[in-house]
């Protein structure tokens, strides 16, 4: 039998693994009684540390997250993780040593996994994203780690909700560093260069130096280059203590404050958006009257801005 949303959120807010399980479900299939469930537990959130780990298919991110999972345990701290990428180990697309390397992981009741399909996701990814950081937060998970290969408007957007995101690289990118660089950034807080096991780490981090003395030298936050070998679990003590230091960057400088009214903007911003285009779209216009809309701007009898502009009209706005 299913449990009701009273009992199953008062079991969560206890720390239940099984109830978190359930609840987290609840909103990956969209359930009606999941906005229930997320309003009695947001009272509860906001103790977390969210952080990202964000970097190229291939570039050790998994494995980093497991050895920082496994750092965080050692120091007595639950850790949740999300896994927004197609081909993690979390999520059942690697190669299946790679998840019996990860095993102690699977069977921690102090560790809490989850991975997010990046298509078709019901209701928006960034917003089930968010949805299941809050649980695993309320829950009284301390940290909690998103991992995304951060391509797509999907994926910026959940590395724009994160309070520090971990941007992974690998020696010898050479050109790769160069065409990443616009975009990637300005969502760096820390760099990790992983794979530091392999010739050419020094000079990646001298590479990625050189760029951020380009892009802003009076920032107020210069993040830091951290060479990691996930795969041996190196690095790991010198990743926390940038994000550490990041962290009470955060809180001294009052960025925490904004970007934690930022990620409460998007999130009822993508609410909003949903929402609205819900009812519109399939409830004032059937989606046979939308799609005859489309064509119409399509064949030029009218045009977008007027399509939008005779459409809004009819709700009133
Ligand atoms: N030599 C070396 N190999 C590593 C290191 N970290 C990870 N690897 C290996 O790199 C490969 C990819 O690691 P993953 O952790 O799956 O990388 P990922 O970035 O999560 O990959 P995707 O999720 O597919 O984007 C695996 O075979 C790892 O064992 C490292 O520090 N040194
Ligand atoms: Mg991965």
């Amino acid at each position: 039998m299913r449990p009701d949303v009273a009992t199953l959120s008062s079991e969560l807010l206890q720390g239940k693994y099984r109830a978190l399980a359930q609840s987290i479900s609840m909103v990956e299939r969209d359930d009606p009684a999941a906005s229930q469930l997320l309003a009695e537990t947001y009272p509860a959130t906001g103790r977390a540390r969210i952080l990202g780990i964000t970097g190229s298919p291939g570039a050790g991110k998994s494995t980093l997250v497991a050895a920082m999972t496994r750092f965080y345990r050692k120091a007595g701290k639950r850790v949740g993780i999300i896994a927004v990428d197609p081909t993690s180990p979390f999520t059942g697309g690697a190669i299946l040593g790679d998840r019996i390397r990860m095993q102690d992981l699977y069977t921690d009741r102090g560790v809490f996994i989850r991975s997010m399909a990046t298509r078709g996701f019901l209701g928006g990814l960034a917003r089930a994203t968010n949805d299941v950081v809050d649980l695993l937060d309320a829950a009284g998970f301390d940290i909690v780690i998103v991992e995304t290969v951060g391509v797509g408007q999907d994926e910026v957007e959940v590395i724009r909700t994160v309070q520090s995101n971990v941007v992974v690289l690998v020696p010898g990118m050479g050109d790769d560093i160069q065409a990443i660089k616009a975009g990637i950034m300005e969502i760096a807080d820390v760099f990790a260069i992983n794979k530091a096991d392999r010739p050419g780490a020094d000079r990646t981090a001298t590479e990625v130096m050189m760029m951020m003395s380009l892009v802003d030298e009076h920032a107020e936050w210069i993040p830091p280059i951290v060479k990691t070998v996930a795969s041996q679990a190196k690095g790991m003590a010198e990743l926390d203590e940038a994000l550490s230091k990041h962290n009470d960057y955060l809180v001294s400088s009052g960025e925490m404050q904004r970007r934690s009214l930022e990620r409460v903007r998007i999130r009822v911003e993508t609410h909003l958006k949903e929402r609205f285009m819900e009812k519109l779209v399939g409830g004032t216009f059937s989606a046979e009257e939308y799609n005859r809309i489309l064509d119409d701007v399509l064949d030029k009898k009218t045009n977008p801005h007027g399509a939008a502009a005779a459409m809004l009209g009819r709700v009133g706005f």
